[in-house]
């Protein structure tokens, strides 16, 4: 009885070994879009409930260059208006302000829009963020100009792109 637990768990250990390895494989941050001297990697948004009104983009930005570019607008046939925003804690009090100068990428550095900071949001949605699906985004530049990524839509609670399918 023991003798049969114990194979039983030696083998669930070894099914579920090329799952660990997948896991761990998905940490890195996806295909990188490369766009003048930036480098864009780890895009996502979470899907959101049927009738939100809003809904999250993120996006790891390093600029290779040597001058500094700026993040000036993004936009989705997903929504009615795309804006910047940051996000800060005042307190216990959660602060959202849109940063209508843009996102400066300095040259040399990585911004990372993210889930509690820097993020990309989206009012008026048409249709819910589904999980599985994608939502094409698009991102203006001030010097490398525009790029459109689809963003993978991943769980409402996501912090990273870690689950997803390559
Ligand atoms: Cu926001």
């Amino acid at each position: 009885m023991f003798r049969a637990l114990f194979r039983a768990a030696l083998a669930a250990i070894v099914l579920l070994y090329p799952t660990l390895a997948l896991a761990h494989e998905g940490h890195d941050l996806g295909p990188t879009t490369a766009i003048g001297t930036l480098e864009l990697r780890g895009g996502f948004t979470r899907a959101t409930l049927p009738n939100a009104p809003v809904g999250g983009g993120f996006v790891t930005i390093t600029n290779n260059g040597a001058t500094p570019d700026r993040l000036v607008s993004v936009s989705t046939p997903a929504a009615e208006v795309g804006q910047l925003h940051d996000m800060t804690m005042d307190g216990d009090v959660m602060k959202m302000r849109a940063m209508t100068e843009g996102v400066v990428i300095p040259p040399g550095q990585t911004v990372t829009l993210a889930p509690g900071g820097l993020h990309m949001m989206f009012m008026g949605l048409k249709g819910a963020f589904v999980e599985g699906q994608s939502v094409a985004v698009t991102l203006t530049f001030e010097r490398a100009g525009t790029v459109t990524l689809d963003l993978p839509v991943l769980g409402a609670a996501a912090d990273a792109p870690m689950h997803m399918d390559h």
